[in-house]
């Protein structure tokens, strides 16, 4: 066994030496074969492929299903299980507190477009340094399935009911909002789902994920738009990601003109092979074009939308200090008694 800091010999192990056990968390306790599984799965494989330090990860989430997945990743992390769809202002804080760790925060369709769309708004627009992940089967998992606001119009539950009100497209938001990295994935594609987030953890910025990802107990049956089934046969994915971290040497064979090649914020290269004809993902207009085309299509546009490497994030538009917040000692955080009084006396 690993103590999270050593590698158990004999087992594979990343650039700082840790293997698997490191980044992995406790037993889940969701249903069997739930898109949220998956999903975690990916995430540990990120992590650990990427060499993320697991102590330097914070991990959030809201309530739901999804948002209890943060227990199955990482368990060396420091993790912050919040109130419903208050997620994004917890995160805020830990951020802006102590910038020099790594924030993901686990949400859920409900949790996000549902009680917590105002603090996801903001968060969007604020460009907070955070992987925000949507696990999306358009319902709410944890209260036994009713419509969340992600569920396409006409879709049926498992009861019969049709869902009579259209979706929040949260990708389009990001974009519009201000996000500078926004994808889409589905839980059951392992490869481009794990692209997808390497290049989040090299991003710097809101990446916001909506990762497709069906609820087997009150979402997979027919006349289901995130079933199984459904999404195999309607996922449109954008072409192929390689991502190439900075620390291992570029070996991708891509074709120029084909291949749109991005530069991370860390020096990581991403490269995305165009399927779609000339689709720039640094395009706000062309990604928000796409996303409406393939919706009225009844399709799923996956893989990374739109992303801007160099927009400024909320703790450069801050200017916060080198030095992390939370390690300000109180003489440099409170002003004295005699700067008080002026500015007390200021207002008389
Ligand atoms: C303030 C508040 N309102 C309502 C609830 C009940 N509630 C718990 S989880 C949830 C929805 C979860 O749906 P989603 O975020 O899509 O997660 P999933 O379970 O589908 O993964 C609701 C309405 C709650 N816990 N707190
Ligand atoms: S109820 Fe649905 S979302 Fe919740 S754990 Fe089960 S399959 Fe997953
Ligand atoms: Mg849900």
């Amino acid at each position: 066994m690993s103590d999270g800091t050593t590698a158990a010999p004999g087992k594979r192990t990343n650039r700082l030496n840790l293997d698997m056990t490191s980044y992995r968390g406790s037993k889940t306790t969701l249903c069997a074969g739930c898109g949220h599984n998956a999903i975690s799965e990916r995430i540990i494989d990120a992590f650990f492929e990427m060499g993320v330090d697991p102590k330097r990860v914070l991990k959030l989430s809201g309530i739901g299903c999804s948002s209890k997945s943060p227990a199955y990743f990482l368990n060396p992390s420091h993790g912050f299980n919040s109130v419903h769809g208050r997620m994004p202002s917890v995160a805020t804080g830990a951020v802006l507190a102590n910038k020099t760790m790594l924030a993901i925060g686990v949400s859920g369709d409900g949790d996000t477009g549902a009680i917590g769309i105002g603090q996801f708004v903001h968060l969007m627009r604020r460009n907070l340094p955070l992987i925000y992940i949507i696990e999306d089967n358009g319902c709410y998992g944890l209260t036994k399935g009713q419509f969340s606001p992600t569920a396409d119009l006409g879709s049926k539950a498992k009861n019969g009911v049709v869902n009579d009100l259209p979706p929040i497209d949260t990708c389009a938001l990001a974009i519009e909002l201000g996000a500078s990295f926004v994808a889409r994935s589905f839980s059951g594609d392992k490869k481009q789902l794990l692209s997808v987030l390497k290049a989040a953890i090299a991003h710097r910025g809101t990446a916001m994920i909506d990762v497709i990802s069906p609820c087997v107990t009150f979402n997979d049956h027919d006349g289901s738009t995130k079933s199984y089934s459904y999404v195999k046969d309607h996922d449109e994915p954008l072409g192929e990601i390689s991502f190439v971290p900075y620390f291992e040497e570029i070996n991708v064979e891509y074709e120029a003109g084909a291949t749109t090649s991005v530069k991370m914020h860390d020096g990581s290269q991403l490269f995305l092979r165009k399927v779609a004809e000339d689709y720039n993902p640094s395009d706000k207009l062309a990604a928000t074009r796409l996303l409406h085309e393939t919706a009225r299509r009844g399709e799923f546009a996956t893989g990374i939308l739109y992303i801007e490497p160099d927009k400024d994030d909320f703790i450069d538009i801050l200017n916060l200090t080198d030095e992390p917040l939370a390690f300000l000692p109180t003489e440099r955080t409170r002003p004295p008694k005699a700067v008080l009084d002026q500015i007390m006396d200021g207002l008389r």
